[in-house]
């Protein structure tokens, strides 16, 4: 038992407030973030550890981590494709290994194992090439077979007769879940104890420009908030923040579902993921299953849910594991993807100075926030992004080098 909590059990601890009170607001800030999610947060927790900057303000037009922070299905991992994002993911996960201890609240981080199943020869050779890819690069990943398989997660559906017979998996032991609100929390809590300022309801509408330069922004009650630099961490809305600040990103918003069923007792262990049912599952601490699938056909911007989804997931999940027929379905929501052509993020400067951008995290940037938080920090604290995500620069899409990640990024869009 760790001895954290032992110490609970003997002690009684004053309550703790989970969210940082609103502050006074001020008229200048050092640096003024554009988003309350879990990224935005980071960035201002680590500016003011890593880098001193605690003149911060993180400012968020809804209540504070409600965006795709809380609507995402918690998956950690770093079984990429390419090399630097298998080198990106896997400083996230390392963050996220000690996460719990650093901020000082409990974000239930639950290593499980992660299996992408390959139900067909070119599934399998791309398993095998993110096993090899992964392991030079220093990240735990194997290919198993069906044997073995079967072993690691007895429950799945292993016969041969059905549509689309199991071959074998790609095995990621590390992979693992955690609490997502908590995340965001907890970068909350301990960056407002380090003098950062968050203000949730408090929507940003123009960028305030002078001189090429970003110097502030103006809020939907016509005030104004002075700023050294400006950073825009909005998943979901990111064109229509990067359009206030008077530039393109190469980004389409697309709805991405998902729902979770009445709580069960624990039987899954492991993460589920199948690209080709385009469907993934997991249990969750509460018991309850946790199931997505791809995006939705068209982009839109809302975050209604549909009964095709629910329809067609529930019953690619059944195929995997057709006992659970009988299962209640709890609640089913949607956040909006803003998805990159080659699924990867955009990080980095932005052709207006003074102002950075955090944005294109679709629907694989919950695992990233640690390491968004770490690198958009040192970039917004120096005004260079470090080596790991140079090459996730706007620019990329100018000179056409792509980081494809379309196979590894999430199930199989
Ligand atoms: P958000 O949490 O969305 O925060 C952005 C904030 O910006 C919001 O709170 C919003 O209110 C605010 N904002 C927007 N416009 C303005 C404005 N004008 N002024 C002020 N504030 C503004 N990723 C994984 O790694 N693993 C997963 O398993 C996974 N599953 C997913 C499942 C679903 C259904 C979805 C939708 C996404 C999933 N993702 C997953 C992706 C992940 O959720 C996101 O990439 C990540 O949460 C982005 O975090 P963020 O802090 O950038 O964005
Ligand atoms: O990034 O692993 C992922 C993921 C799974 C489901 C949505 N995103």
């Amino acid at each position: 038992m760790p001895l954290a909590l032992l110490r609970c059990a003997f002690r009684r601890r004053p309550l703790r407030r989970l969210m940082p009170p609103t502050p006074t607001r001020k008229k200048h800030y050092d640096v003024v973030i554009i988003g309350g999610g879990g990224h935005g947060l980071a960035c201002a927790y680590y500016l003011a550890k890593n880098h001193g900057i605690r003149n911060v303000a993180v400012l968020d037009k809804s209540w504070l981590a409600g965006g795709n922070t809380a609507r995402n299905t918690t998956i950690i991992r770093s079984n990429y494709l390419t090399a630097e994002a298998v080198r990106f993911y896997g400083e996230s996960m390392r963050l996220y290994q000690n996460l719990s201890s650093e901020l000082d609240i409990n974000l239930l981080y639950s290593p499980r194992g992660h299996l992408t199943l390959a139900h067909t020869d070119a599934a399998c050779r791309t398993a095998r090439w993110r096993a090899n890819m992964n392991r030079h690069l220093g990240e735990d990943s194997r290919f198993v077979d069906r044997r073995e398989l079967a072993e690691l997660c007895p429950q799945l559906n292993m016969s041969e007769t059905v549509r689309y017979p199991i071959q074998g998996a790609l095995y990621h032991p590390p992979g693992a879940i955690a609490r997502h609100d908590a995340v965001a929390w907890g970068y909350a809590i301990r960056a407002a104890e380090m003098g950062v300022s968050v203000f949730s309801h408090t929507e940003v509408t123009e960028v305030l420009q002078a001189g090429g330069k970003a110097v502030g922004v103006r809020l939907a009650d016509g005030s104004e908030i002075g700023a050294g630099t400006v950073m825009q961490a909005v998943a979901g809305q990111s064109s229509q923040v990067a359009a206030m600040a008077g530039f393109k990103v190469p980004i389409t918003s697309i709805p991405l579902q998902a729902m979770v069923s009445q709580p069960l007792a624990p039987f899954l262990d492991p993460i589920i993921v199948s690209g080709s049912l385009h469907v993934y599952i997991s249990q969750s601490a509460r018991g309850e299953l946790v199931m997505g699938g791809s995006v939705d056909p068209r982009p839109l911007h809302r975050s209604r849910s549909t009964l095709h989804f629910k329809e067609s997931l529930a019953g690619d999940i059944l195929q995997l594991f057709p006992f659970l027929g009988g299962v209640r379905l709890l609640r089913q929501w949607a956040g909006v993807a803003d998805m990159t052509a080659d699924f990867s993020p955009v990080m980095g400067k932005t052709p207006l100075d003074n102002y950075y951008i955090d944005a294109g995290w679709g629907t694989w940037g919950f695992k990233a926030t640690p390491v968004c938080g770490v690198t958009m920090a040192e970039t917004v604290a120096t005004g260079q992004p470090p080596a790991l995500i140079t090459p996730y620069a706007m620019s990329r899409f100018d000179n056409l080098s792509l980081v494809g990640e379309k196979g590894a990024a999430a199930v199989g869009h």
